[in-house]
Formats: structure tokens, sequence, C-alpha cells
């Protein structure tokens, strides 16, 4: 192995998505390890946490936790505040889009489908306005997080809104981060940034 290799599953989605876009931005060559979901139950002890993605440098021990990920790769590659302070800011939004990933993974948790609905609502109408207000807040002129080049942490919203505005969560609507023009603008900045879009469109 000569070059970085990202393991996840051999979808277009959430952790694993966004550590490939991040690649993809800093235009850096990557090992592309898709691993099918048969394949998974016998590898999952052999991670450091038991889950993915996992990226590995050659000559060193596996990384996990999409944000340390990203930071690497952000630091590596010069897409993440080489300023401490900065950078600090910036992992701390990325933490915060952990946790709304972790509240939806439990709204509604093993309840039947009224419950969910009822947890999901609550997300769509409570939860995901509050979350977006302090995201909106530390925005500055934009159009991504921190200026004009989009960096990991433009890459880490983008995909923790992704999913809400495809229309991929049930009972959550696609409009739910339309009363954040900044949020909206960074989506929109790294979904049609060239090196974004050749990723999608490949
Ligand atoms: N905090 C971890 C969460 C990792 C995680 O939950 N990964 C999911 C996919 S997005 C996974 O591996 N699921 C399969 C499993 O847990 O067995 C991170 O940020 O990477």
């Amino acid at each position: 192995m000569t070059r970085p290799r990202l393991s996840y599953f051999d979808m277009p989605v959430s952790r694993g998505e966004e550590c490939r876009l991040a690649f993809a931005i800093a235009g850096a060559d990557f090992e592309d390890h898709r691993i099918a979901r048969e394949s998974w139950p016998a590898m999952k002890p052999t991670t450091p946490f038991g889950a993915l993605p996992v990226l590995e440098v050659p000559g060193h021990s596996p990384i996990a936790q999409s944000n340390a990920i990203l930071t690497y790769i952000g630091r590596r590659y010069g897409a993440h505040p080489t300023d401490l302070v900065e950078a600090a800011r910036h992992e701390a939004v990325m933490a915060h889009v952990e946790d709304l990933r972790a509240t939806l993974t439990h709204a509604g948790r093993n309840a039947d489908e009224a419950t969910k609905q009822r947890a999901r609502e609550h997300i769509a109408t409570s939860i995901i306005p509050a979350w977006a207000g302090y995201v909106e807040a530390q925005i500055g002129d934009g159009p991504f997080f921190a200026g004009e080049l989009p960096l990991v942490v433009d890459v880490k919203l983008y995909m923790g809104m992704r999913s809400f505005r495809r229309g991929v969560i049930d009972h959550i609507p696609t409009t739910v981060f339309d009363a954040f023009p900044k949020l909206i603008r960074l989506y929109d900045a790294v979904e049609t940034w060239p090196a974004v879009q050749a990723w999608i469109t490949r």
C-alpha cells in the first residue's frame, strides 16, 4: 500500500462519503476501499472501534472516527486551519454535526411507527432549528465556513445536512434548513464546488 486507504460501505452517504469528499476537494489520491455488507461482520472486530470509516496511512496503525480522519486529511492536504484556536473552532462544529447524527440515530429507535414519527417531527421543529441556529451564528461572509475555500468543516456540514435536504429522512421536510441562509449558501457552495461535482457525477 503506497497511498492512504479509506474503508467504508459501498454507498455515497454519511461519514464515509464525507471523508471521500475531503480527499476529493484536497485533490489527493487515495484508495477508495468499498466494503460489502456481507463482509462487515468479520471485519468489524478488526477495526479500532467496530465501525467505519477507517483510514489506513501506510506505515501506521488504522485511524477511526470520521472527525479524526477528516482532521488528518485537512491537516495533511491544507484543508484545515493551521491556527490552533481556529482549528479547534472548526473541530467543535464537526462534533456538533456528530451530535445531530447521534440524536437522529436514537430518535424513536426500536419504537412503533407513530412514536418514531413524533420523534422525527420533534427533530424537525425543535432540534434542527436550534442546531442550525448555533452554526449559522458562526459562519462569516462565506460562502464557506471560513471564507472563500472549502475546508473539511464545510464537507462535514454539507454531508450532515444532505440526507435531510435530499428528503431521505422520513418525517423531516427538505426545507428544514431554509431559515438559515448562510448554511444554505455553504451547502450550495460545497455541492457546486468543481471537485465535489466531479466526485458526485463521476
Ligand atoms: N463516531 C463514529 C461513528 C461511526 C459509525 O457509527 N459508523 C457506522 C456507519 S456511518 C457503522 O460503522 N455502522 C456499522 C456498525 O456499527 O456495525 C464516527 O464518527 O466515525
